[in-house]
């Protein structure tokens, strides 16, 4: 299987994570990616390839454009206007307040983010936008007959809106690809979000529309992050009704569970009669996994690579979340290798 990686992905460097009212060291941070590639290599998976410059085309089919400069400007704005740490929002257009995007740098933050976790610092940008050509990269070789390609993206993407940041994620890396799938010809793009995490900005992205299909198997938000998304009775709207599919699942939920989940995943996807598969590939539900709970084995990610892969579509496979970091090349590197494989 052919990978994408940008050495870029090293810019998106923050010191602080806000997390357990303290300012840690972040969990998604740029060892994550290099032990992916270091698996990819051990395993003989296969070329790696720097990503092509896309520009802000295809960025801007998703994402706003308001959205975009603001995340350009971000650092510096901050910067000039006289702060000394990172940048972190610190209040939000809550409940019946206005939803204006305000001048201050300080006021842009909040109205941009859905989480405050995810800190701005230099290179933020750069490595976001890196993320997004490693994304489009990828795609275009499965749009050009390839059967499958892996994204390493960092920093991952799922968690961004149209207009938010948060969870760790600027632009969204997979609702990118897929777009630019839909316009390179594929008529229905499936979307299957494996990651722990619900992707409250994939299925955001693709709400109102038939044409994406967005499918995830995640933490059950009464429990886990984002908490605001991700709920079984979220099944699209207007045009779109019936083609987003959550499945949450609770505290210490098994590979068992979890993969009749999968199947139940998989029969939508065949259902829906897509022309081409993206997975946001989060490694998450390992079972050693820090901020998470659900109890995978690395094993059962060669097993559920394998059952993606019987689906038999050109599959994307793009980088989300994974933290348990000593494991997470082997867990990556298992669904893919199980996807090649049987
Ligand atoms: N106590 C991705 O996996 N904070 N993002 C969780 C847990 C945010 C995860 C706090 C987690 C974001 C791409
Ligand atoms: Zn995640």
């Amino acid at each position: 299987m052919l990978t994408v990686f940008s050495t870029d992905h090293m810019l998106r460097s923050p010191r602080t994570e806000l997390y357990g009212g303290e300012l840690v060291r972040p969990h998604e941070s740029p060892e994550r990616a290099q032990i992916v590639l270091a698996r990819i290599h051990a395993q003989a998976l296969g070329e790696v390839i720097a990503p092509v410059t896309f520009g802000m085309g295809p960025v801007l089919r998703v994402h706003d454009p308001a959205f975009v400069e603001f995340l350009k400007q971000a650092w510096s704005d901050w910067v000039a206007a006289g702060n000394r740490g990172e940048a972190i929002p610190d209040c939000w257009p809550a409940r019946r307040m206005a939803q204006h995007c305000p001048n201050s740098i300080v006021g842009k933050l909040g109205y941009y983010a859905m989480a405050a976790e995810t800190s701005i610092s230099q290179g933020t940008w750069e490595a976001a936008r890196a993320a997004a050509d490693v994304a489009l990269t990828a795609a275009s070789r499965v749009k050009d007959g390839a059967h499958t390609a892996f994204a390493l993206c960092r920093p991952p993407g799922h968690h961004a809106a149209r207009d938010l940041y948060g969870g760790y994620c600027f632009l969204n890396n997979a609702a990118i690809a897929a777009q630019y799938l839909r316009d390179g010809g594929a008529a229905r793009v499936a979307i299957l979000d494996v990651d722990f995490h619900h992707g409250n900005g994939t299925q955001d992205i693709f709400y109102d529309r038939a044409d994406v299909l967005y499918v995830s198997l995640h933490g059950d938000p009464a429990d886990a992050f984002p908490y605001f998304s991700g709920y079984a009775d979220e099944i699209g709207t207007g045009a779109g009704g019936g083609f987003t599919l959550n499945l949450p699942m609770p505290p210490g939920t098994e590979f068992v569970v979890w993969q009749n989940a999968l199947r139940a995943a998989l029969a939508r996807i065949a259902d829906f009669r897509a022309d081409a598969l993206v997975v946001s590939l989060g490694v998450d539900t390992f079972v050693a996994d820090p901020i998470s709970f659900f109890r995978l084995q690395s094993e059962d990610f060669s097993t559920y690579g394998r059952m993606i892969r019987d689906c038999g579509l050109p599959t994307l496979f793009v980088m989300e979340g994974g933290y348990a970091v000593g494991d997470i090349g082997v867990n990556v590197v298992n669904v893919l290798s199980g996807f090649e494989q049987a």
